[in-house]
């Protein structure tokens, strides 16, 4: 098999580039990340102990599934999954920075709050990928350890009493909003996928309708946001591959969701960005570390702290970068329709500081 894929149907990412594979139509070999796994290929070939990683036929071994994708459609340029015209390039790479860097807040909530419904389950799903030769029994029980480190992500990420309440309302909004589009779309913007239906598969199929609480009200509530997840999970049976809207279309449907973006996700994205770049100053010597103190941060009318991440930063330059690339022109059409959602300043937020990723981690863009 050309391509092998490791990591685990539990996790967010590795849900991201599986379907994406699956709809480039890519042979790949799916290996579960056990813990030899981890111990002979993932943290010897990538220096990190993060999924997904993916093996190229040329053997090199990627990751990070932004990484893993823009890579691979450098060399597999077909079903492309970024618009070429400008509004929908930016909202679809707005929508991945939303998807893979705020929807971590619903999706590690309902998976860790509520451990009655979701425990065992989520044990068996992690003892399974970890030690799949081993008995049930111990995979449960060598599950549940695995589960308690990513459990302790929980309050570091600002879910707590206070804002728990919070996040379940945005949650709500979300799926409807989503439930309304899904019944006009097929995809998030429109007939074909792109990397921003990649980015929320990620917490959509690998937490949210995987574990038994979040499914209940995804079954319950959001008939054809179920019906979309079950499409992106099906991608490679797709032979025929429609355009992109357009007239360069961004469907109002989605509206509400830029919304839940600019206003509570953003200030957020902003704030960890402003806090890496003073860090970078105080600390011209130091590597930098996956989170650098707390920051507070607000969802809804509700406000809290949280671990400020330095690998938000890569994924928000991103957009600002592509806004940045576009003309005058393309930008002004753009800031009217950022317009709708209070934005158009927002766009324009110029980092003090730019990061990269080397050997799998941020580092300082020298
Ligand atoms: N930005 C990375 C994030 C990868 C990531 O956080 N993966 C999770 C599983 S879904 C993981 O390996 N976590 C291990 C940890 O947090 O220590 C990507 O897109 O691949």
């Amino acid at each position: 098999m050309p391509y092998t894929l490791y990591g685990s149907p539990a996790s967010y990412y590795t849900a991201k580039v599986k379907s994406y594979l699956r709809y480039k139509q890519i042979a790949f070999a799916d290996q579960y990340a056990t813990i030899w796994t981890y111990r002979k290929v993932i943290k010897p070939k990538t220096g990190v102990n993060f999924i997904p990683v993916v093996k190229t036929p040329e053997g090199a071994f990627l990751q990070d599934s932004t990484h893993i994708i823009d890579t691979i459609e450098k060399t597999h340029p077909e079903r492309s999954v970024y618009p070429t015209s400008p509004k929908q390039k930016l909202a679809a790479l707005l929508l991945e920075l939303f998807g893979d860097e705020w929807l971590l807040l619903p999706a590690m909530h309902y998976r860790w709050s509520f451990p009655d419904e979701n425990l065992n389950f989520v044990a068996e799903a992690f003892g399974k990928t970890a030690i799949p030769w081993l008995p049930a029994f111990l995979q449960r029980y060598i599950g549940k350890k695995v589960g308690k480190r990513f459990a302790g992500f929980v309050p570091l990420l600002g879910i707590n009493e206070t804002t728990k309440l919070a996040i379940e309302n945005q949650f709500v909004q979300l799926i409807k909003a989503l439930d309304i589009h899904f019944e006009q779309y097929d995809f998030l913007l429109g007939d074909r996928p792109s990397i921003a239906d990649f980015s929320f598969i990620g917490p959509f199929r690998a937490h949210l309708f995987h574990d038994p609480y979040p499914k209940k009200i995804l079954t319950k509530e959001s008939p054809h946001l179920v019906d979309w997840i079950d499409r992106m999970w099906c991608l490679s049976d797709a032979n025929e591959i429609k355009g992109w809207l357009v007239k360069d279309q961004v469907p109002e449907t989605l509206n509400p969701i830029f919304n839940l973006l600019f206003q509570d996700a953003w200030p957020f994205f902003e704030e960890s960005s402003k806090r890496l770049c003073e860090w970078l100053k105080e600390n011209p010597e130091k590597s930098i570390p996956r989170a650098i103190g707390k920051i507070d941060f607000q969802i809804g009318e509700t406000q809290s702290q949280r671990i400020c991440p330095t690998y938000t930063q890569w994924m928000l330059q991103r957009p600002l970068a592509y806004y940045r690339s576009l003309s005058t022109e393309e930008q002004l059409m753009i800031d009217s329709w950022l317009n709708t959602f209070n934005a158009e300043a927002l766009i324009k937020y110029k980092p003090a500081c730019e990061i990269t990723r080397i050997n799998n981690r941020v580092a300082r863009q020298q």
